[in-house]
């Protein structure tokens, strides 16, 4: 796995459009507020949720998904529904958009050929189209399930092999490996977040070491987008939860500081029926989700 931190070019504020004054709402205000953000994937969980928190952080949020959104259209939104899978529509989706949050897809372990048509498919009309159209920035929605075969008693970080889980973790592996290729071919950049459990709790013991709280998934967001220069940078998305199985040292740049932790659910989380030691999910990182599969036997 490669990273860059200096790419070609100019740094990333000089390439996009100029800043725009921050709006009067102070709601709205941020001090680099983009001309056109697109968030795929906004019907979604994280996406109602980073539909909303995301609205400072651009001047037009243009929200998609191919289910629908939950929501009618708000006042600096434009709403266009697409299914990543259709190039030529992920492409009329892209244009005129200055960065990208890519939420879209199978969020789940599921058979191949849904993975393929939503995940790896639509992950590549996105790069395509962002190279298309001249866009800088991607943020994508990786998961924990691209080392999901790691055990719970290592500690590893951003460089560590890949151990993806099952086919959707395989397919956030593959959306990571097109982020440096489009970085170090056309200079897109992208930070690929390897989210962990981002709920508005933990919902198990497995998840007091992979919680990432909603505020702290904005945050880590915010960085991601206006950080400059940083090529294709691969980070952990948790809080600062006690126990930790990953290592962000690989992208300290982006001086992600989470906020909340795990720890304040600990009381109700432990009042669950212990999970038994031969478990996935007391075994692997990824918990249940290395025990999914085969499909279609
Ligand atoms: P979700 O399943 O609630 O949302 C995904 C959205 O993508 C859905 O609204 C769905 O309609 C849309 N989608 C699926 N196939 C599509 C297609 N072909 N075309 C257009 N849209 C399509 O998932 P959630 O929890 O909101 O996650 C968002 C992203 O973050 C996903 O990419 C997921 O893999 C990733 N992630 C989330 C984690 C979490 O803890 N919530 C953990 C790790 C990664
Ligand atoms: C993910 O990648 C999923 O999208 C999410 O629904 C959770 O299962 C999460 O990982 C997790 O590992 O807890």
């Amino acid at each position: 796995m490669t990273y860059s931190l200096t790419p070609d070019g100019p740094p990333l504020e000089t390439r996009l459009p100029a800043a725009i004054a921050p709006e009067s709402d102070p709601a709205r205000a941020h001090p680099h507020p983009l001309p056109r953000l697109l968030l795929t994937g906004a019907g979604g969980g994280l996406g109602r949720v980073l539909r909303e928190r995301l609205t400072p952080f651009a001047r037009v949020l243009r929200v998609s998904d191919v289910a629908p959104l939950g929501a009618p259209r708000g006042p600096h939104e434009e709403v266009v529904p697409c299914d990543l899978a259709d190039r030529r529509a992920v492409d009329a989706l892209v244009a005129g958009c200055d960065a990208i949050v890519h939420l879209g897809g199978v969020s789940v372990e599921r058979p191949f050929e849904e993975v393929l048509e939503a995940n790896i498919r639509g992950v590549f009309h996105v790069y395509e189209a962002a190279r298309r159209h001249g866009v800088k920035r991607v943020v994508f929605a990786s998961s924990n399930h691209v080392t999901g075969f790691y055990r719970q008693d290592e500690r590893i970080d951003a460089h560590a092999a890949r151990r993806p889980d099952g086919y959707y973790g395989l397919s956030k592996s593959f959306g990571e490996d097109l982020a440096q290729f489009y970085f170090d071919r056309y200079g897109v950049e992208t930070v690929s977040i390897r989210i962990g459990s981002s709920f508005p709790e933990p919902a198990n013991r497995r998840m007091m070491s992979t919680w990432l709280s909603y505020d702290d998934l904005v945050q880590l967001v915010d960085k991601a987008l206006f950080t400059p220069g940083v090529g294709h940078t691969v980070v952990y998305g948790m809080s600062a939860n006690r126990t930790v199985w990953w290592d962000n040292h690989a992208a300290a740049h982006l001086g992600f500081a989470p906020k909340d932790s795990s720890e304040v659910f600990r009381a109700q989380v432990e009042s669950q029926p212990p999970v038994p030691a031969d478990d996935p999910n007391a075994i692997y990182q990824g918990g249940g989700f290395t025990a999914q599969g085969p499909f279609g036997d």
